[in-house]
């Protein structure tokens, strides 16, 4: 052995080392961060869900072992938990139930309920909510609230943030333990595109005040509607979108995307996934405000140059949704429209638009 080989093998050794450490660095520093869409906004990056995760004991089965802690990443089910065989030979075949990149579309008997529940319960997990009901809208609060306490996140903690100008008339909804309400009290508008363009930085104000590292979830909906049957854990994921009722069977040329190509919120020929409802979504808190954050930057900075999107913030979400991947999507079940006959594939209507007549409702035409 002279000492030329030591010298080649000992730095053969070194570049091999030096290779391993900077994939394993890539790798490790790809996972950190989820890149996303900011168009002239200041965020470039945002934490993933992984990074919320602690290191705690919990009954996992693995007594006084340390586990790793994540509503997403870890589901934990309770030790003889009896529930309804899976298959993977048999279900719903009528409707697809997973999106190209591997998100699952949630429709009626594709869960289990008493499986999630028994997962989600013992995370001791808050919801919140949020909802405008500004103008003629306060009307239809009551009902919302009222189906609500019948149908969502039954039996988990829920906190409702109604935002009004009207406090009030906000109405007293008898609500179970657990659950509670706060009035934000919001300007009064003479437009209607004002209104609902303005929930965004409404929703990232909340979240940035008083929910990050409070909350687990949150979905921000409509208030014209109301709960028509079980809208509970199956619905829970880092982001969370809702097909639009009026669109799911069209080609998406045909999707009312935001079409000028100046404006932030637009969306090509021969692009976008599906066309997302603006009256309903959702996800874990610092996804939402991410969402938030870049769908208000991107409004204001159309605004700037006298743009305003085809469907306001819809249509900012829509664009949103399509580089920033909805990690569960909700089918139509989760936001139909009363005036709408239901299809076959709709086998339970959850949440629905009721029929309003916006000439008399809105502030404008
Ligand atoms: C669609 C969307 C809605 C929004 C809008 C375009 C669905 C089912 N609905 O609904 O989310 O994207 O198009 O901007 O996806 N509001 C008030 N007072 C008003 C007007 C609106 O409080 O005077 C609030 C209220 O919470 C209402 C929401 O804004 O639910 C959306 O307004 P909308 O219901 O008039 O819009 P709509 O039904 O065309």
């Amino acid at each position: 052995m002279n000492l030329c080989n030591i010298s080649s093998r000992t730095w053969t050794l070194v570049l091999l080392s030096a290779l391993l450490l900077g994939v394993a660095y890539t790798y490790y520093t790809s996972g950190q961060y989820r890149s996303t869409f900011v168009e002239g906004g200041a965020e470039k990056t945002a934490p993933n869900s992984h990074s919320s995760m602690e290191k705690t004991k919990q009954s996992s089965g693995c007594q006084g072992e340390a586990v790793l802690k994540s509503q997403e990443l870890h589901l934990v089910a309770p030790d003889h938990l009896q529930y309804k065989q899976p298959s993977i030979l048999v279900g719903r075949t009528d409707v697809v139930t997973v999106t190209p990149w591997l998100a699952p579309v949630v429709w009626e008997s594709t869960f289990d309920p008493l499986l999630l529940d028994s997962i989600y319960k013992p995370q001791n997990i808050t919801i919140a909510t949020t909802v405008f009901a500004v103008g003629k809208y306060i009307r239809f609060l009551r009902d919302y609230l009222n189906t609500a306490e019948q149908h969502f996140f039954v039996g988990f903690r829920v906190h409702y943030y109604v935002f009004t100008d009207q406090p009030n008339k906000v109405p007293t909804v008898k609500m179970a333990d657990g659950r509670q309400l706060t009035v934000r009290q919001v300007p009064s508008s003479k437009r209607w595109q004002e209104i609902s363009a303005r929930r965004m930085e409404l929703i990232q104000t909340l979240i940035e005040a008083d929910l990050l590292g409070q909350v687990d979830y949150i979905f921000c909906l409509d208030v014209d509607s109301r709960f028509h049957g079980r809208w509970g854990t199956e619905s829970l994921g880092p982001l969370v979108a809702v097909i639009h009722p009026g669109y799911y069977a069209d080609q998406r040329s045909r999707f009312p995307y935001e079409r000028r190509p100046e404006s932030r919120a637009y969306v090509g020929p021969g692009e976008g996934d599906f066309y997302y409802c603006g009256g309903a979504f959702g996800g874990l808190v610092p996804e939402v405000r991410l969402l938030a954050k870049t769908c208000r930057l991107n409004f204001e900075a159309d605004a700037k140059r006298g743009i305003e999107a085809a469907w306001q913030e819809e249509s900012h979400l829509n664009r949103y949704m399509w580089i920033n991947k909805p990690s569960k999507v909700l089918s139509p079940e989760y936001l139909w429209q009363d005036f709408k006959s239901r299809t076959p594939e709709i086998r339970i209507i959850r949440f629905s638009g009721v029929v309003k007549n916006y000439a008399e409702i809105r502030p404008n035409v």
